[in-house]
């Protein structure tokens, strides 16, 4: 075939991009289940539609989505209307919002906050009544309550976490640094209109106030040091090695930092539940209801998942008011939240307003749909919720937060890391191992590296890490914990397409410079007298590492490079 050269072109002017998978989200799939093989290209957007008719056939939206209770503002009552879930339904169907960004597969902006949410901010100004309000109201609660330096990985529903040189600077993680995973809006609750609504397979249904759960004589408080794991934490990096479900709530792009340490006062579940007679058969779990409104596949729900009544037993599972010595700030579940010990972070009901004792685990789309752990051959096209591991005790895992990847550290034989180690369940961290060679030879952390112990808590840790070479070399931190349980080595291993727990050993690339050999010392020694820049590393400065005279020297005294025969 002639080939001509001519200006014409069928490329796009992104084509050299998309062929080496960097912009996975344009990429045709090819149907080759024909003789020929087909490129079924993503669809353009469509037109927006919106029905106006149907949407206004629902009704007054400000009457049907009111505030359900005076002084919880941004609550709307979900479960006990089903019918008012149909009519919300039938609005967000009855109209297309515009396409959100593809982070999963497509390029993550460099923003912070890193993802606006608009499609969950269209969806609550869509239903209007008391969601009005619920995106500006949240994003002025994170204002006032989370520290500055946040990354806001998702705007609304607010999801972040703190920069990695904070995520571990403390042991207790202050609260304007302890990251936040909301599935909604944050409600406003004032406390004396607040109260519990037990009920359900229990002998005698009740309602607590904020203080009659405070009255020490009947219900004797507990005080514990609690890590919460999001089970997203490193996230990015089962992303970055492959795309998975790119649903953007569900699937903030966390880090290493969705992990938070606190001291929190309250209650044993298991007490109230006493003080309530005691469960009825066929009792078995307890549903945990949240007041925030969540909107999953198009349908509307409160936050509600359930723990099982064998945990709760164990007095495993709280009811908190207080965190590091202050009120439950506002975005953390004011005024009264739950903590599963030792669980997935996903069961610790913010913003608790009804526990419900039921038989089986909870049908809710959290429970039951979601924080599903499924074997690595399931995905997009095979994929049954039956399938999936309900994830609740979380698995051991670490992480190092300095150095971080792609770093260059010039050093004198060793590198100075920090990092975080944890497992759920009521194991705990007994050692934390880094190599300096792809997870080859290992280093333990000396004990007295770490910090306490804790049954229910993370460790945070610090090492020198003995480093002799020179040039890019992979740093994996791993951890076992008190019942010799440790991490996959590798992600692949662990890699699933909800994309949670990636509990794999943490691997960090990092170039090392070796001051303690005497080349480096030297050349370093030279940039600096002619004072060019160590950083960036790739930048090519044109310095030879020998003189003329140097170079001919050396050929003069040792075996040519060229043999005769
Ligand atoms: N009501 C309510 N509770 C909730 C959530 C939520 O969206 N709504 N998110 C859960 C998830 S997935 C996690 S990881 C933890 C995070 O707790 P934090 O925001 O206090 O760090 O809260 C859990 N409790
Ligand atoms: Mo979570």
């Amino acid at each position: 075939m002639e080939i001509e050269a001519g200006l014409d072109t069928t490329n796009r002017p992104d084509e050299w991009k998309i062929e080496q998978g960097m912009e996975g989200h344009k990429l045709p799939i090819l149907d080759q289940t024909g003789s020929e093989t087909l490129h079924l290209y993503p669809p353009r957007p469509a037109k927006l539609m919106q029905d106006e008719e149907a949407i206004r056939s629902v009704g007054n939206r400000t009457k049907l989505f009111a505030r359900e209770r005076q002084g919880w503002k941004g609550y709307v009552e979900w479960e006990n209307y089903p019918e008012k879930k149909e009519k919300a339904h039938k609005i967000l169907t009855s109209q297309t919002f515009p396409p959100c960004p593809d982070f999963n597969f497509g390029p993550i902006p460099g923003t912070n906050p890193v993802l606006p949410g608009d499609d969950f901010k269209a969806w609550h100004a869509a239903l209007g009544g008391e969601l009005t309000s619920v995106a500006d109201d949240s994003w002025r609660t994170v204002l006032r309550e989370k520290h500055s330096d946040m990354l806001h990985l998702l705007q609304f529903p607010y999801n972040g976490e703190p920069p990695k040189r904070l995520v571990t600077s403390k042991v207790i993680t202050p609260n304007p640094l302890h990251f936040v995973r909301n599935h909604g809006g944050i409600p406003i609750i004032e406390k004396d209109k607040w109260d519990l609504t037990l009920d359900g397979l229990v002998q005698h249904p009740q309602r607590y106030t904020l203080n009659d759960l405070m009255d020490a004589s009947k219900f004797p408080r507990m005080e514990k040091t609690v890590t919460i794991q999001c089970s997203g934490t490193r996230r990015i990096e089962q992303i970055a090695l492959y795309g998975g479900q790119g649903d953007e709530v569900p699937q903030a792009p966390w880090a290493e930092g969705a992990i938070g340490t606190a001291r929190y006062v309250g209650i044993s579940l298991k007490k109230v539940i006493k003080d309530c007679g005691g469960l009825i058969s066929p009792a078995k779990h307890l549903e945990l209801y949240g007041v925030d409104t969540y909107v999953k596949d198009l349908e509307v729900c409160n936050y509600v998942v359930s723990v099982p009544w064998s945990k709760v037993k164990a007095n495993e599972v709280m009811l908190a008011w207080e965190m590091n010595g202050e009120p439950l700030p506002k975005i953390h579940g004011y005024p009264l939240r739950v903590l599963v010990f030792g669980y997935i972070g996903a069961r610790s009901v913010k913003w608790l307003y009804r526990i419900k004792a039921i038989k089986n685990p909870s049908l809710a789309p959290v429970q039951s749909r979601e924080y599903l752990y499924f074997n690595q051959q399931v995905g997009k096209y095979n994929q049954r919720p039956t399938d999936g591991i309900q994830i609740q005790e979380m698995p051991v895992s670490s992480a190092i937060m300095s150095p971080w990847t792609k770093q260059a550290i010039v050093h004198v034989g060793k590198i100075r890391c920090k990092g975080w180690a944890y497992s759920g369940g009521g194991r705990w961290p007994e050692r934390v191992e880094l190599s300096a060679d792809g997870g080859f030879t290992w280093y333990e952390v000396p004990p007295g590296n770490l910090s306490k112990k804790g049954k229910w808590a993370w460790r945070t840790w610090e090492y020198d890490l003995p480093c002799e070479v020179e040039g890019w070399i992979e740093i994996v931190c791993r951890c076992w914990d008190n019942s010799l349980n440790t991490q996959p080595l590798n992600i692949r291993a662990a890699w699933n397409w909800g994309l949670h727990v990636t509990s794999s050993a943490h691997r960090i690339k990092i170039y090392s410079v070796n001051k303690k050999r005497e080349i480096t010392r030297k050349r370093l020694d030279k940039f600096e007298q002619l004072g060019i820049p160590l950083a960036p590393l790739t930048h090519y400065d044109a310095v030879s590492g020998q003189t003329q005279e140097e170079y001919e020297e050396y050929w003069n005294t040792h075996d040519p490079r060229d043999v005769d025969d």
